[in-house]
């Protein structure tokens, strides 16, 4: 079945889906942006999970372009999936690893069995991703991702990153 796809301007944290993805880092242990608005409101159950994901597979940290699910705490969601964005850089070509957080974040919410699926932009913020690119390489890898999740919704913090997205949707 064709994976609907839509556009939401607004918080990652206030979506009802049934898991949500997270622009972690490799630690595992938290940050700024959508990471610490997730943690926050999440409460201390998911730092907890991810704490023992590092005890048990993650010591070295969650290479990038990887993707791994906790439970969501007090999120009304079912599940937190956390991905590791690149760092944008100008001198070599990262698009690959930032295409595989979506693709592996769908085949771990596959995985799950989750049905629908809130994405923030990932590496758009603190790690320095254009946002025309981030959202091009976010919308073609969904689009052309084999996967049971019927409901991809891309929530956007702000007017600039919704009109990237939604410019190259409409396309
Ligand atoms: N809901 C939706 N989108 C958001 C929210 C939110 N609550 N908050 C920010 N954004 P970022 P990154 C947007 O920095 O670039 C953390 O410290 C934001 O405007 O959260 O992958 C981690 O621990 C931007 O467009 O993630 C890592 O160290 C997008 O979400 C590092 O930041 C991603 O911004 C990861 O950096």
């Amino acid at each position: 079945m064709a994976t609907k796809i839509s556009l939401v301007q607004g918080d990652i944290t206030d979506q009802h889906v049934d898991a949500i993805v997270n622009a972690a880092n490799s630690s595992l242990l938290g940050g700024g942006g959508v990471d610490g608005a997730i943690h926050r409101r999440g409460g201390p159950e998911i730092l907890e999970a991810c704490r023992k994901l590092r005890a048990s597979h993650y010591g070295w940290g969650l290479p990038v372009g990887k993707a791994v699910a906790t439970p969501a705490g007090r999120l009304g969601v079912r599940w937190v999936i956390h991905t590791v964005g690149p760092l944008w850089s100008a001198s070599e070509d990262r698009s690959a690893q930032l295409a595989s957080c979506y693709s592996e974040s769908l085949r771990v919410a596959d995985e799950l069995g989750a049905e629908s699926v809130a994405f923030p932009a990932v590496s758009t913020g603190v790690y320095g991703w254009p946002m025309d690119d981030g959202a091009r390489i976010a919308l073609e890898t969904v689009q052309a991702a084999d996967t049971a999740v019927a409901d991809v919704r891309f929530v956007l913090f702000d007017d600039t990153a919704y009109a990237a997205f939604d410019r190259l949707l409409q396309a």
